[in-house]
């Protein structure tokens, strides 16, 4: 055999017997719509690229989290993908993958960490910029006056920190825009009923105006205002974050205002990005996700064209 056939030959069984990646990823659980959106982007991205995904649900607690990340690192993953429940804590575990040379990519929330060589890169929306953009948007459409009921995420997750942030932000400069209760109802639809019928019990008629960190929440306070005998979407506004299908079904049926989306279909550009980080090439701290509002006037119109 000549050389280079041979040569040519033993690249092809080379490339042939390349291992596929094992990567873990570390789910926060599926507390909503947007969140099983997610799932779903990741696992069907790492079957296309032949990955082989190890999955853990944390079923919304941090330790659990941890305790996959560990659990992980243990079974020598090339990679792992991490959706942090919460802001801060990661430290030590994010400390022990690097320490086992395993890249962390991280997705959806953001973290708080001094040492920003303890994760590859981060790939998520503007969660400031949605808050901002849901208070622009109210403060239109009531002109300025309104008694709001803030739904809040999970404490201490990036997106409840920073949605809230951004809200209080965008109304700042309208005097007559009033948040007269905000609590956490934990990105959750049941949650967000009980919270609202709460509020509803104690507020009344003062509220004019909700404003749920998620669709979810927001759909689970739609309920607790019809049941109160008021119109949601009329009586009461009704904006939220995401734009997940039931949120546009609730716009189209005229109880939903506004929904400003945040894209959770993050399965190719994670994997883009644990490719690359396993090439060894340099990857920016932080890739922003770009999201666009939606309320009822296109809602019709764009419903159809919607993946999640
Ligand atoms: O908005 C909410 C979810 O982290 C951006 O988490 C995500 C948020 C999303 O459960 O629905």
């Amino acid at each position: 055999m000549k050389r280079s056939v041979f040569l040519l030959l033993a690249l092809f069984a080379c490339a042939a017997s390349k291992k596929p990646a094992t990567v873990g990823f570390a789910q926060v659980g599926a507390e909503s719509a947007w969140r099983t959106a997610e799932t779903d982007s990741i696992k069907s991205e790492a079957a296309r690229r032949g990955v082989n995904l190890k999955f853990s649900d944390a079923q919304g607690k941090q330790e659990n989290q941890i305790r996959a990340v560990r659990s992980f690192i243990a079974q020598g993953v090339d990679a792992i993908i991490l959706a942090p429940v919460v802001e801060t804590g990661w430290g030590p575990v994010l400390q022990e993958a690097k320490r086992a040379k395993i890249p962390v990519v991280l997705v959806d929330r953001g973290i708080k960490v001094t040492d920003e060589s303890l994760f590859a890169t981060l790939i998520a929306s503007d969660f400031v910029e949605e808050g901002k953009l849901a208070a622009e948007w109210l403060a239109k459409r009531v002109n300025g006056k309104a008694g709001i009921v803030e739904l809040q995420g999970t404490p201490g997750a990036a997106p409840a920190i920073d949605r809230k942030r951004g809200f209080e932000q965008g109304i700042a400069k309208h005097p007559g825009m009033k948040i007269i209760a905000s609590q956490s109802g934990d990105f959750r639809r049941s949650q967000g009923k009980e919270v609202m019928e709460a509020l509803i019990k104690k507020h009344g008629h003062d509220i004019t105006a909700v404003y749920a960190h998620n669709d979810d929440m927001a759909l689970g306070a739609i309920q607790a205002i019809e049941e109160s005998g008021r119109k949601p979407g009329a009586d009461v506004i009704v904006v939220s974050v995401d734009g997940v299908k039931d949120a546009f079904d609730a716009m189209i049926a005229g109880k939903l205002n506004c929904t400003v989306e945040c894209n959770p279909l993050l399965g190719p550009m994670a994997f883009d990005a644990v490719e690359k980080a396993l090439a060894g090439e340099k990857l920016p701290k932080r890739t922003v996700v770009q999201d666009q509002v939606f309320d009822q006037s296109t809602a019709k119109e764009v419903i159809a064209s919607r993946k999640y």
